[in-house]
């Protein structure tokens, strides 16, 4: 625990006392009451205005979002008087920005190119990480060419991934995200939750002689995965009779807890390590993404590499006007607290990102659902929308009509691909088309008027009559491939500093976890133990005494 008075610069002004904030709160009350219909019949221009095409042609159109010339200018003037750029030029060059747990924050670090230098305590990193990528190479290199053998002397054919949070959620996306990229015999699992379902649903189909787990854990503490831990190599030790030496063919780990992973038995030198300036889930990129490195292969590996490194190159230097992270950012802003908005869809029409709004919702509300500035004082502005949703089309059946004709402001991020891994019948055609219909249909509505033109009853015309004016943002990029990711994670990771950055918030740490983790310490005993005296509340007492009751205790 820390005691030490973190090193601070000055206290920054009160957001909602800047001049900057003050106009857009008189913009929102003009221009925020702007019709996209009337913007859009105004400005021929408007498209072509409010688009930006980053690296890798990463496409992002922005101008069906609720704003003008005007607003726009302003969010840019609020971004330079809360110094994004300076901010982030702290970041990039090693600053202890996280504040709380006085750390520098260096995700950036794990995709700069061999060669860079970036110093932390007066030591240049990157030769250390890339020394971690090269045994990572190597490893996966003899795993998926069958060098690397089980304990019977099987090759490996099953990989289950271990952790939880930041040691799971990215690496989970990615391996989805980027299936048609990988070598399709080995199979690759995750396993997260404590629910002993998870461990045994994922292992049930595999053989522990090719089985090989990544136990990831920064902390090696952790309950969830050092419970699964635990499991697995008793599921190891069950399968393959008994014999402890087979846990050095089968147990890898990730982790910065040398000390622990050694006293869980894994040796050493199958350890893959990285450092506390890498939040976890800011993670999937180093080390933790060791299991994405046996699914692609370390060249693949490398190009997703690449792709992060050129968004956040993209994200240091290009204009703040131009600046896609900076501008998503800067839109969000807008939405939150001057249209108020409280949540936020991400629509990807692709199937392989299944799993991408799952891993934004810990990237972004982990980082930014925080209420105590970096004053330590209580913000008097929302921050972090709730964030949510699924691949289209599916959703376009189920919660779609909430967004169109509900009563709560859904902002939307739709992201499409140009190009499909599956290019079967026009299937293409008919995902893409769908997206845009849908962020065009919720731009500009039906008026009541058109619909009774198409001969509605009077009476039944409000039902299918939709305001329309709600807004979105569509990115659309070439194809998904493995740099492509990683320029779509960085954009959203830059996104999420940017906002961070402007509500004067420390996106970097996490303390709200901690509560709900210590409670669960103490009940774990009074599950099972002898009577738990009456500590709890009310409720939570009774509960216990009904599971108890239930268990036959
Ligand atoms: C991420 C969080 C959290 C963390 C998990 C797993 O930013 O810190 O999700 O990744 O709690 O932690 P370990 O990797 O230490 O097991």
């Amino acid at each position: 625990m820390t005691t030490m008075q973190p090193h601070t610069t000055e206290i920054a002004p009160r957001l909602d006392t800047r001049p900057e904030w003050k106009a857009l709160q008189q913009l929102a009350q003009t221009d925020g009451a702007l019709h996209l219909r009337d913007l859009f019949k105004g400005d021929s221009g408007r498209a072509a205005r409010f688009s930006t095409e980053g690296p890798g042609g990463l496409f992002m159109d922005y101008s069906k979002q609720r704003i003008t010339p005007s607003v726009f200018d302003a969010l840019l003037a609020l971004a330079r008087a809360c110094g994004v750029a300076q901010r982030a030029a702290a970041m990039f060059r090693g600053d202890k920005i996280n504040i709380t747990e006085q750390r520098a924050v260096l995700h950036t670090a794990l995709r700069a190119p061999r060669g860079a230098t970036i110093l932390v305590d007066g030591r240049n990193i990157v030769p250390d990480v890339h020394e971690v990528l090269d045994r990572m190479a190597a490893f996966s290199s003899a795993v998926r060419d069958g060098q690397w053998r089980g304990h019977t002397g099987k090759p490996i054919r099953y990989i289950v991934n271990i952790g939880i949070g930041g040691s799971d959620l990215g690496p989970a996306m990615a391996y989805d995200a980027l299936l048609p990229f990988t070598k399709r015999d080995l199979s690759v699992r995750f396993v997260s939750n404590v629910d002993a379902t998870d461990f045994a649903e994922k292992t049930r189909d595999c053989d522990p002689a090719q089985t090989l787990f990544i136990v990831c854990s920064k902390t090696f503490t952790t309950l969830e995965t050092m419970a699964n831990a635990n499991t697995a190599r008793e599921w190891l030790l069950r399968g393959l009779g008994g014999d402890a030496a087979a846990v050095a063919r089968h147990f890898v780990a990730v982790s910065t807890n040398a000390e622990k992973v050694s006293a869980f038995g894994i040796d050493t030198a199958n350890m893959f390590g990285f450092w506390d300036w890498v939040g976890g889930r800011y993670s999937m990129d180093s080390a933790i993404g060791l299991s994405t490195m046996l699914a692609i292969g370390p060249d693949l590996f490398r190009d997703m590499l690449r792709g992060f490194h050129e968004m956040d190159e993209h994200f240091r230097t290009a204009p703040l006007e131009s600046n896609l992270p900076a501008i998503m950012g800067l839109l969000g802003i807008w939405n939150v607290n001057f249209l108020g908005a409280q949540t936020l869809a991400v629509l990807p029409y692709d199937q392989y990102l299944d799993r991408f709004s799952a891993y934004l919702q810990q990237l972004e509300m982990e980082s930014n659902g925080k209420h105590v500035t970096l004053d330590a004082t209580r913000v008097s502005w929302s921050t972090c929308p709730a964030v949510w949703g699924q691949p289209g089309t599916n959703g376009q059946h189920a919660f779609y009509q909430m967004i169109h004709q509900g009563t709560p402001l859904v902002p939307c991020d739709f992201i499409a691909f140009c190009a499909s891994h599956n290019p079967i019948g026009n299937h293409q055609d008919l995902l893409v088309a769908n997206v845009l219909a849908q962020a065009e249909a919720l731009a500009f509505g039906k008026s009541l008027q058109e619909v009774e033109q198409e001969g509605s009853a009077a009476w039944l015309a409000p039902h299918r009559q939709f305001d329309g004016n709600r807004p979105t943002t569509t990115i659309l990029c070439p194809k998904l491939d493995p740099a492509a990711l990683g320029r779509l994670i960085a954009l959203y990771e830059h996104k999420v500093f940017t906002q961070g950055t402007i509500w004067n918030i420390n996106s970097f740490d996490q303390w709200g976890v901690e509560l709900g983790k210590v409670l669960a310490q103490r009940i774990i005993p009074e599950l099972s133990g002898a009577t738990p005296k009456p500590t709890h509340d009310s409720s939570t007492q009774q509960l216990i005494a009904r599971y108890r009751a239930a268990r036959g205790l």
